[in-house]
Protein backbone atom coordinates (compact mmCIF):
# COMPACT_ATOMS: atom_id res chain seq x y z
CA UNK A 1 0.00 0.00 0.00
CA UNK A 2 1.03 3.48 -0.96
CA UNK A 3 0.74 6.09 2.35
CA UNK A 4 2.33 8.78 3.02
CA UNK A 5 2.71 11.91 6.18
CA UNK A 6 4.11 14.97 6.52
CA UNK A 7 5.45 16.75 9.34
CA UNK A 8 6.52 20.08 10.20
CA UNK A 9 5.44 23.69 10.92
CA UNK A 10 5.73 27.02 8.59
CA UNK A 11 8.82 28.48 10.59
CA UNK A 12 10.33 25.35 11.68
CA UNK A 13 13.48 23.75 10.79
CA UNK A 14 11.98 21.75 8.02
CA UNK A 15 8.87 19.94 6.27
CA UNK A 16 9.35 16.20 5.93
CA UNK A 17 7.40 13.51 3.83
CA UNK A 18 7.75 10.10 4.55
CA UNK A 19 6.39 7.31 2.00
CA UNK A 20 5.55 3.87 2.57
CA UNK A 21 4.80 1.42 -0.62
CA UNK A 22 7.11 3.15 -3.26
CA UNK A 23 8.18 -0.71 -5.21
CA UNK A 24 11.33 -0.99 -5.98
CA UNK A 25 13.91 0.04 -9.00
CA UNK A 26 11.98 3.55 -10.01
CA UNK A 27 14.31 5.54 -10.83
CA UNK A 28 14.34 9.19 -8.89
CA UNK A 29 16.85 12.19 -8.67
CA UNK A 30 16.62 15.23 -6.67
CA UNK A 31 16.20 17.15 -9.59
CA UNK A 32 12.72 15.80 -10.63
CA UNK A 33 11.73 16.91 -7.26
CA UNK A 34 13.09 20.53 -6.99
CA UNK A 35 11.81 20.91 -10.45
CA UNK A 36 7.63 20.88 -8.75
CA UNK A 37 9.06 22.34 -6.36
CA UNK A 38 10.16 25.07 -7.32
CA UNK A 39 6.91 25.37 -9.60
CA UNK A 40 4.79 25.33 -5.83
CA UNK A 41 6.66 28.36 -5.32
CA UNK A 42 6.05 30.30 -8.39
CA UNK A 43 2.37 32.67 -8.88
CA UNK A 44 2.07 36.41 -9.64
CA UNK A 45 0.75 37.50 -6.15
CA UNK A 46 2.69 35.49 -3.74
CA UNK A 47 3.97 37.17 -0.50
CA UNK A 48 7.64 37.96 0.33
CA UNK A 49 8.27 34.40 1.80
CA UNK A 50 8.33 32.99 -1.24
CA UNK A 51 11.13 35.18 -2.15
CA UNK A 52 12.87 34.13 1.10
CA UNK A 53 12.74 30.68 0.29
CA UNK A 54 14.17 28.36 -2.42
CA UNK A 55 12.68 24.58 -1.51
CA UNK A 56 15.32 22.22 -1.97
CA UNK A 57 14.71 18.25 -1.14
CA UNK A 58 17.13 16.12 0.27
CA UNK A 59 16.56 12.84 0.42
CA UNK A 60 17.54 11.03 3.94
CA UNK A 61 16.40 7.41 3.28
CA UNK A 62 15.02 4.59 0.89
CA UNK A 63 16.90 5.65 -2.59
CA UNK A 64 20.12 4.41 -3.72
CA UNK A 65 21.88 5.79 -6.30
CA UNK A 66 19.04 7.14 -7.58
CA UNK A 67 16.49 4.46 -7.28
CA UNK A 68 14.42 3.02 -4.91
CA UNK A 69 14.71 0.45 -2.58
CA UNK A 70 11.18 -0.44 -1.71
CA UNK A 71 11.78 0.61 1.64
CA UNK A 72 10.32 4.24 3.15
CA UNK A 73 11.21 7.04 1.47
CA UNK A 74 12.27 10.14 3.66
CA UNK A 75 12.19 14.07 2.45
CA UNK A 76 13.22 16.87 3.86
CA UNK A 77 12.77 20.66 2.54
CA UNK A 78 14.36 22.94 5.15
CA UNK A 79 12.90 26.44 6.06
CA UNK A 80 15.47 28.74 5.36
CA UNK A 81 13.12 31.30 7.71
CA UNK A 82 13.85 28.85 10.66
CA UNK A 83 17.18 31.10 10.76
CA UNK A 84 14.46 34.14 11.86
CA UNK A 85 12.32 32.07 14.00
CA UNK A 86 14.70 29.96 16.22
CA UNK A 87 14.10 31.31 19.61
CA UNK A 88 10.52 31.36 18.87
CA UNK A 89 10.01 28.17 17.53
CA UNK A 90 12.73 26.25 18.77
CA UNK A 91 11.95 22.56 20.66
CA UNK A 92 13.69 23.91 23.55
CA UNK A 93 13.89 26.56 25.60
CA UNK A 94 11.05 29.41 26.21
CA UNK A 95 9.45 29.92 22.74
CA UNK A 96 10.87 33.21 22.82
CA UNK A 97 8.29 34.36 24.94
CA UNK A 98 10.60 36.54 27.35
CA UNK A 99 12.61 37.61 24.24
CA UNK A 100 13.18 41.48 24.50
CA UNK A 101 12.67 43.36 20.79
CA UNK A 102 13.01 46.24 19.69
CA UNK A 103 10.16 47.67 17.58
CA UNK A 104 9.74 51.58 16.15
CA UNK A 105 6.49 52.59 17.07
CA UNK A 106 5.65 55.73 15.71
CA UNK A 107 8.84 57.21 15.67
CA UNK A 108 9.86 55.86 19.54
CA UNK A 109 11.57 53.19 20.44
CA UNK A 110 10.09 50.67 22.51
CA UNK A 111 11.20 47.50 23.66
CA UNK A 112 8.76 44.85 24.12
CA UNK A 113 8.76 41.39 24.65
CA UNK A 114 7.13 38.60 21.65
CA UNK A 115 3.91 38.55 22.12
CA UNK A 116 1.43 35.44 22.15
CA UNK A 117 -0.35 35.13 19.19
CA UNK A 118 -4.15 35.40 20.92
CA UNK A 119 -6.00 36.89 17.61
CA UNK A 120 -7.80 34.35 15.93
CA UNK A 121 -7.69 35.67 11.71
CA UNK A 122 -11.10 34.92 10.29
CA UNK A 123 -11.50 31.91 8.12
CA UNK A 124 -8.31 30.28 9.45
CA UNK A 125 -7.64 27.34 11.97
CA UNK A 126 -6.48 29.51 14.70
CA UNK A 127 -10.04 29.69 16.34
CA UNK A 128 -10.98 26.15 16.16
CA UNK A 129 -7.49 24.71 16.59
CA UNK A 130 -6.71 27.03 19.71
CA UNK A 131 -10.20 25.67 21.42
CA UNK A 132 -9.80 21.87 20.25
CA UNK A 133 -5.90 21.80 21.28
CA UNK A 134 -6.15 23.92 24.13
CA UNK A 135 -4.35 26.16 23.08
CA UNK A 136 -3.53 30.25 24.45
CA UNK A 137 -0.79 30.70 21.55
CA UNK A 138 -1.86 30.68 17.92
CA UNK A 139 1.10 30.03 17.12
CA UNK A 140 0.81 26.64 17.98
CA UNK A 141 -2.47 25.98 15.66
CA UNK A 142 -1.27 28.35 12.60
CA UNK A 143 2.13 26.86 12.08
CA UNK A 144 1.26 23.69 11.46
CA UNK A 145 -2.36 25.01 9.50
CA UNK A 146 0.27 26.97 7.17
CA UNK A 147 0.13 26.04 3.28
CA UNK A 148 4.06 25.94 3.74
CA UNK A 149 2.98 21.83 4.73
CA UNK A 150 1.93 21.55 1.04
CA UNK A 151 5.71 20.98 0.18
CA UNK A 152 5.85 18.05 1.88
CA UNK A 153 3.04 16.72 -0.58
CA UNK A 154 4.62 18.24 -3.51
CA UNK A 155 7.65 16.46 -3.04
CA UNK A 156 5.77 13.18 -2.89
CA UNK A 157 3.20 14.21 -6.00
CA UNK A 158 6.60 14.29 -7.96
CA UNK A 159 7.30 10.68 -6.78
CA UNK A 160 3.90 9.72 -8.03
CA UNK A 161 4.49 11.76 -11.08
CA UNK A 162 7.86 9.71 -12.25
CA UNK A 163 5.80 6.54 -11.23
CA UNK A 164 2.91 7.44 -13.73
CA UNK A 165 5.41 8.78 -16.30
CA UNK A 166 6.59 5.15 -16.61
CA UNK A 167 3.07 4.23 -18.13
CA UNK A 168 2.68 7.61 -20.27
CA UNK A 169 0.47 8.74 -17.81
CA UNK A 170 0.73 12.52 -16.92
CA UNK A 171 -1.18 15.26 -14.82
CA UNK A 172 -1.50 19.06 -15.36
CA UNK A 173 -2.90 22.03 -13.78
CA UNK A 174 -4.50 25.15 -15.12
CA UNK A 175 -6.45 28.13 -13.99
CA UNK A 176 -9.93 28.80 -14.78
CA UNK A 177 -10.53 31.70 -12.61
CA UNK A 178 -8.62 34.14 -10.41
CA UNK A 179 -11.09 36.30 -8.46
CA UNK A 180 -14.06 37.41 -10.98
CA UNK A 181 -12.04 36.67 -13.88
CA UNK A 182 -12.99 33.83 -16.09
CA UNK A 183 -10.67 32.29 -18.28
CA UNK A 184 -12.42 31.05 -21.68
CA UNK A 185 -11.87 27.50 -22.87
CA UNK A 186 -9.09 26.87 -24.79
CA UNK A 187 -9.23 24.35 -27.68
CA UNK A 188 -5.59 22.45 -27.03
CA UNK A 189 -4.00 19.39 -26.62
CA UNK A 190 -2.74 17.93 -23.45
CA UNK A 191 0.65 18.87 -24.52
CA UNK A 192 -0.17 22.30 -25.72
CA UNK A 193 -1.49 22.21 -22.15
CA UNK A 194 1.85 21.03 -20.23
CA UNK A 195 3.84 23.22 -22.94
CA UNK A 196 2.50 26.92 -22.18
CA UNK A 197 0.73 26.95 -18.94
CA UNK A 198 4.16 27.22 -16.81
CA UNK A 199 4.76 30.75 -19.21
CA UNK A 200 2.08 32.20 -17.62
CA UNK A 201 2.48 34.20 -14.33
CA UNK A 202 -1.24 32.87 -13.43
CA UNK A 203 -0.63 29.78 -15.07
CA UNK A 204 -4.08 30.27 -17.21
CA UNK A 205 -4.30 29.23 -21.04
CA UNK A 206 -6.37 32.50 -21.75
CA UNK A 207 -3.78 35.51 -22.43
CA UNK A 208 -6.17 37.71 -22.27
CA UNK A 209 -8.10 36.52 -19.20
CA UNK A 210 -4.54 36.52 -17.65
CA UNK A 211 -4.05 40.47 -18.04
CA UNK A 212 -6.90 40.77 -16.21
CA UNK A 213 -6.27 38.66 -13.51
CA UNK A 214 -2.74 40.27 -12.79
CA UNK A 215 -4.54 43.86 -12.57
CA UNK A 216 -7.55 42.25 -10.15
CA UNK A 217 -4.08 41.09 -7.79
CA UNK A 218 -2.56 44.00 -8.11
CA UNK A 219 -6.17 46.20 -7.20
CA UNK A 220 -6.66 43.28 -4.40
CA UNK A 221 -3.04 44.27 -2.95
CA UNK A 222 -3.71 47.86 -2.78
CA UNK A 223 -6.84 47.57 -0.85
CA UNK A 224 -5.27 45.27 1.42
CA UNK A 225 -7.66 41.94 -0.07
CA UNK A 226 -7.12 39.10 -1.28
CA UNK A 227 -8.56 36.22 -3.89
CA UNK A 228 -9.10 32.70 -4.31
CA UNK A 229 -9.53 31.10 -7.41
CA UNK A 230 -10.30 27.67 -9.22
CA UNK A 231 -7.82 25.89 -11.09
CA UNK A 232 -8.29 22.45 -13.35
CA UNK A 233 -6.72 19.15 -13.22
CA UNK A 234 -6.11 17.32 -16.58
CA UNK A 235 -4.52 13.86 -17.53
CA UNK A 236 -3.50 11.62 -20.20
CA UNK A 237 -5.66 9.14 -20.76
CA UNK A 238 -6.00 6.97 -17.99
CA UNK A 239 -6.71 3.10 -18.30
CA UNK A 240 -10.25 1.93 -17.72
CA UNK A 241 -10.91 -0.09 -14.43
CA UNK A 242 -8.20 2.13 -11.73
CA UNK A 243 -10.91 2.42 -8.31
CA UNK A 244 -14.05 0.47 -7.88
CA UNK A 245 -17.69 0.79 -7.93
CA UNK A 246 -17.89 -1.89 -5.09
CA UNK A 247 -17.45 0.00 -1.93
CA UNK A 248 -17.40 3.69 -1.31
CA UNK A 249 -14.13 3.90 0.02
CA UNK A 250 -12.97 2.33 -3.14
CA UNK A 251 -14.30 4.78 -5.20
CA UNK A 252 -11.89 6.76 -6.69
CA UNK A 253 -14.17 10.10 -7.79
CA UNK A 254 -14.56 10.33 -3.71
CA UNK A 255 -10.74 9.38 -3.27
CA UNK A 256 -9.46 12.51 -5.64
CA UNK A 257 -11.85 14.77 -4.24
CA UNK A 258 -10.84 14.26 -0.33
CA UNK A 259 -7.57 14.71 -1.59
CA UNK A 260 -8.06 17.79 -3.56
CA UNK A 261 -10.64 19.07 -0.12
CA UNK A 262 -7.63 18.70 1.85
CA UNK A 263 -5.57 21.61 0.05
CA UNK A 264 -5.65 24.42 2.31
CA UNK A 265 -8.31 26.94 1.52
CA UNK A 266 -9.97 24.75 -1.00
CA UNK A 267 -13.84 24.66 -0.55
CA UNK A 268 -15.54 22.55 -3.31
CA UNK A 269 -14.26 20.17 -5.80
CA UNK A 270 -15.87 19.72 -9.70
CA UNK A 271 -16.02 16.05 -11.51
CA UNK A 272 -15.96 16.40 -15.16
CA UNK A 273 -18.92 18.60 -15.91
CA UNK A 274 -19.92 18.53 -12.08
CA UNK A 275 -22.67 21.47 -10.91
CA UNK A 276 -23.34 22.17 -14.32
CA UNK A 277 -24.68 18.69 -15.05
CA UNK A 278 -27.60 19.02 -12.20
CA UNK A 279 -29.06 21.98 -14.39
CA UNK A 280 -29.07 19.61 -17.72
CA UNK A 281 -31.47 16.75 -19.03
CA UNK A 282 -29.36 13.70 -18.73
CA UNK A 283 -28.70 13.47 -22.57
CA UNK A 284 -26.89 16.16 -23.01
CA UNK A 285 -24.71 14.77 -19.99
CA UNK A 286 -23.87 11.63 -20.66
CA UNK A 287 -20.63 10.50 -22.98
CA UNK A 288 -21.97 8.16 -25.59
CA UNK A 289 -20.02 4.87 -26.09
CA UNK A 290 -18.58 4.20 -29.42
CA UNK A 291 -15.91 1.31 -30.02
CA UNK A 292 -12.92 2.20 -32.32
CA UNK A 293 -9.33 1.35 -33.08
CA UNK A 294 -9.93 -1.53 -30.82
CA UNK A 295 -11.16 -0.08 -28.16
CA UNK A 296 -13.98 1.46 -26.21
CA UNK A 297 -14.40 5.32 -25.82
CA UNK A 298 -16.69 8.12 -25.38
CA UNK A 299 -17.82 10.64 -27.78
CA UNK A 300 -17.63 13.68 -25.24
CA UNK A 301 -15.84 13.50 -21.19
CA UNK A 302 -18.62 15.36 -19.56
CA UNK A 303 -17.97 12.49 -17.06
CA UNK A 304 -14.34 13.64 -16.74
CA UNK A 305 -12.90 10.39 -16.93
CA UNK A 306 -14.61 8.60 -13.94
CA UNK A 307 -18.14 6.63 -14.19
CA UNK A 308 -19.07 4.63 -11.10
CA UNK A 309 -16.11 5.43 -9.36
CA UNK A 310 -13.65 3.80 -12.11
CA UNK A 311 -11.83 5.51 -14.62
CA UNK A 312 -13.31 4.83 -17.93
CA UNK A 313 -10.40 5.20 -20.14
CA UNK A 314 -10.73 9.05 -20.88
CA UNK A 315 -8.40 11.57 -19.53
CA UNK A 316 -9.49 12.55 -15.81
CA UNK A 317 -11.17 16.60 -15.58
CA UNK A 318 -11.05 18.07 -12.13
CA UNK A 319 -12.06 21.61 -10.89
CA UNK A 320 -10.94 22.94 -7.53
CA UNK A 321 -11.98 26.44 -6.10
CA UNK A 322 -10.07 28.20 -3.61
CA UNK A 323 -11.36 30.73 -1.05
CA UNK A 324 -8.98 34.02 -0.82
CA UNK A 325 -6.74 33.87 1.90
CA UNK A 326 -7.70 34.62 4.83
CA UNK A 327 -4.74 36.48 6.22
CA UNK A 328 -5.54 39.81 5.04
CA UNK A 329 -3.65 43.12 5.17
CA UNK A 330 -7.44 44.55 5.35
CA UNK A 331 -8.43 43.99 8.98
CA UNK A 332 -11.34 41.76 9.77
CA UNK A 333 -13.39 41.70 12.70
CA UNK A 334 -12.39 39.04 15.41
CA UNK A 335 -12.48 38.59 19.60
CA UNK A 336 -9.02 38.47 21.30
CA UNK A 337 -8.89 34.75 22.56
CA UNK A 338 -7.74 35.86 25.98
CA UNK A 339 -9.47 39.79 27.04
CA UNK A 340 -12.76 38.37 24.65
CA UNK A 341 -12.64 42.22 23.43
CA UNK A 342 -13.26 42.98 19.63
CA UNK A 343 -10.41 43.91 17.37
CA UNK A 344 -9.64 44.83 13.79
CA UNK A 345 -6.92 42.19 12.85
CA UNK A 346 -4.25 43.27 10.14
CA UNK A 347 -0.80 41.33 9.33
CA UNK A 348 2.45 42.33 7.97
CA UNK A 349 3.22 39.17 5.26
CA UNK A 350 0.56 37.39 3.58
CA UNK A 351 0.35 35.93 -0.45
CA UNK A 352 -2.28 37.76 -2.17
CA UNK A 353 -3.21 34.80 -3.92
CA UNK A 354 -1.88 31.48 -4.59
CA UNK A 355 -4.34 30.11 -6.85
CA UNK A 356 -1.89 29.19 -9.32
CA UNK A 357 0.46 27.40 -6.50
CA UNK A 358 -2.51 25.26 -5.30
CA UNK A 359 -3.06 23.84 -9.00
CA UNK A 360 0.64 22.91 -8.65
CA UNK A 361 -0.39 21.20 -4.96
CA UNK A 362 -3.20 20.12 -6.52
CA UNK A 363 -1.28 18.27 -9.45
CA UNK A 364 0.61 16.50 -6.83
CA UNK A 365 -2.28 15.06 -4.82
CA UNK A 366 -3.92 14.30 -7.44
CA UNK A 367 -0.98 12.27 -9.13
CA UNK A 368 -0.89 10.35 -5.88
CA UNK A 369 -4.03 9.19 -6.08
CA UNK A 370 -3.71 7.97 -9.08
CA UNK A 371 -0.11 5.97 -8.27
CA UNK A 372 -2.42 4.28 -5.18
CA UNK A 373 -4.49 3.10 -7.12
CA UNK A 374 -2.26 1.67 -9.95
CA UNK A 375 -0.56 0.16 -7.04
CA UNK A 376 -4.13 -1.45 -6.00
CA UNK A 377 -4.77 -2.31 -9.63
CA UNK A 378 -1.05 -3.65 -10.77
CA UNK A 379 0.70 -3.77 -7.72
CA UNK A 380 3.80 -5.47 -7.03
CA UNK A 381 7.42 -5.12 -5.49
CA UNK A 382 9.39 -4.08 -8.16
CA UNK A 383 9.12 -1.93 -11.35
CA UNK A 384 9.36 -4.74 -13.49
CA UNK A 385 6.87 -6.92 -11.90
CA UNK A 386 3.96 -3.73 -12.24
CA UNK A 387 5.22 -3.37 -15.70
CA UNK A 388 3.82 -7.40 -16.11
CA UNK A 389 1.14 -6.73 -14.92
CA UNK A 390 -0.07 -3.78 -16.83
CA UNK A 391 1.15 -5.70 -19.88
CA UNK A 392 -1.24 -8.34 -18.76
CA UNK A 393 -4.41 -6.73 -18.31
CA UNK A 394 -3.84 -4.04 -21.61
CA UNK A 395 -3.91 -7.26 -23.22
CA UNK A 396 -6.61 -9.06 -21.78
CA UNK A 397 -8.92 -5.60 -22.76
CA UNK A 398 -7.18 -6.06 -26.24
CA UNK A 399 -8.50 -9.44 -26.68
CA UNK A 400 -12.58 -8.48 -25.44
C1 LIG B 1 0.88 31.34 4.90
C2 LIG B 1 1.47 32.60 5.04
C3 LIG B 1 2.69 32.96 4.29
C4 LIG B 1 2.76 32.13 3.04
C5 LIG B 1 2.71 30.67 3.48
C6 LIG B 1 1.36 30.34 3.97
O1 LIG B 1 3.84 32.65 5.03
P1 LIG B 1 4.51 33.63 6.10
O2 LIG B 1 3.52 33.77 7.20
O3 LIG B 1 5.77 32.95 6.54
O4 LIG B 1 4.78 34.92 5.37
O5 LIG B 1 3.84 32.43 2.22
O6 LIG B 1 3.05 29.83 2.45
C7 LIG B 1 4.25 29.23 2.52
C8 LIG B 1 5.18 29.50 3.42
C9 LIG B 1 4.43 28.26 1.47
O7 LIG B 1 5.52 27.68 1.40
O8 LIG B 1 3.48 28.06 0.69
C10 LIG B 1 -0.30 30.99 5.73
O9 LIG B 1 -0.72 31.83 6.52
O10 LIG B 1 -0.83 29.87 5.59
Amino acid sequence: MFRYLTTGESHGKAVTAVVEGLPANLEIEPKDINKELARRQGGYGRGGRMKLENDQVEILSGIRANQTLGSPVTFQIKNKDWNNWQEIMSPEGDGGYNKEEVIIEKDEKVKEVTPKVTKPRPGHADLAGSLKYDQEDIRNILERASARETTGRVAVGAVAKKLLQEFGIKVISHVVQLGSVKADEQELTFVEIDNQVDDSPVRTLDQKAETKMIEEIKQAKKTGDSLGGVFEIVTTPLPVGLGSHVQWDRKLDGRLAQALMSIQAIKGIEVGLGFASSGRPGSKVHDEIYYHDGRFQHQTNNAGGLEGGMTNGEPLRLRAAMKPIPTLYKPLESVDLETKEKFKASVERSDVTAVPAAGVVGEAVVAIELAKAWLEKFGGDSMAEIKQNYKNYIQSLEQR
